[in-house]
């Protein structure tokens, strides 16, 4: 493994909120225990010279605790989805095959969230002109950690899953849209260039911000090194 070698450019954080007494941290929401202004309260103030009132201070923490393990609770149980353009090949001779065969240009979206994603109003395209290149079927949906290849191989008549467009390895980008007719919400923007041969690209652990090249591609699996 090496690090992906030029240009990639995650543009967007995590989309996701975190609910009131939490924070974002990573990729999580975890209990803001900074917004427990109630340590300053009054019982500790009086012992403040002593080890004790730390001993104090971590009972306030828990009362803190116990209001954020509410909202964390909701939090993980249907923390949204998130899809992210997760591994590409833009120049493929051998590595993976369509369902007829042919060795073209693919890119894996995966769902880095916690809720089932609906793809009905997702498109992915290479072209910030023409957002809606490429359309996920009404209906479709991913679910968590789960993955989805689509195959950019200018052959759209192919399948619900072959792309109009084809990537460029000396130079391209691949952007993942929600509502590419309305609010047009860019999901992921991934720009590269002097893509190689029989390589991915590919975020490793799936869904992370580290790229890298790889030439153990994984179109619809979890990427390797
Ligand atoms: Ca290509
Ligand atoms: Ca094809
Ligand atoms: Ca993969």
């Amino acid at each position: 493994m090496r690090l992906f070698p030029l240009l990639i450019l995650a543009a967007c954080a995590p989309r996701y909120l975190c609910a009131p007494g939490t924070k974002v941290e990573g990729e999580w929401c975890v209990p803001d225990t900074d917004t427990g202004g109630a340590d300053t309260g009054t019982p500790d103030s009086g012992i403040d010279t002593g080890d004790t009132a730390d001993t104090s201070d971590t009972g306030e923490t828990g009362d803190t605790a116990d209001t954020a393990d509410t909202a964390d609770t909701e939090d993980t149980g249907g923390r949204p989805a998130r899809l992210v353009v997760n591994e590409f090949m833009t120049s493929n001779d051998a590595k993976a095959a369509d369902e007829l065969g042919e060795f073209d240009d693919w890119i894996e979206v995966y769902n880095a969230g916690g809720q089932v994603a609906d793809l009905s109003d997702i498109s992915l395209t290479d072209d910030t002109e023409d957002l809606a290149q490429y359309r996920f079927p009404a209906g479709a949906t991913l679910e968590p950690k789960a993955f989805v290849v689509v195959w950019a191989d200018g052959t759209p008549e192919q399948g619900d899953y072959h792309a109009e467009f084809t990537l460029q390895s000396a130079a391209d980008r691949i952007l993942l849209v929600q509502a590419p007719d309305g609010a047009a919400d860019v999901l992921d923007d991934i720009v590269f260039t002097e893509m190689e041969t029989e390589v991915s690209a590919a975020r490793f652990p799936d869904g992370s911000e580290t790229w890298i090249t790889s030439e153990n591609v994984t179109p619809g699996a979890a990427n390797q090194e």
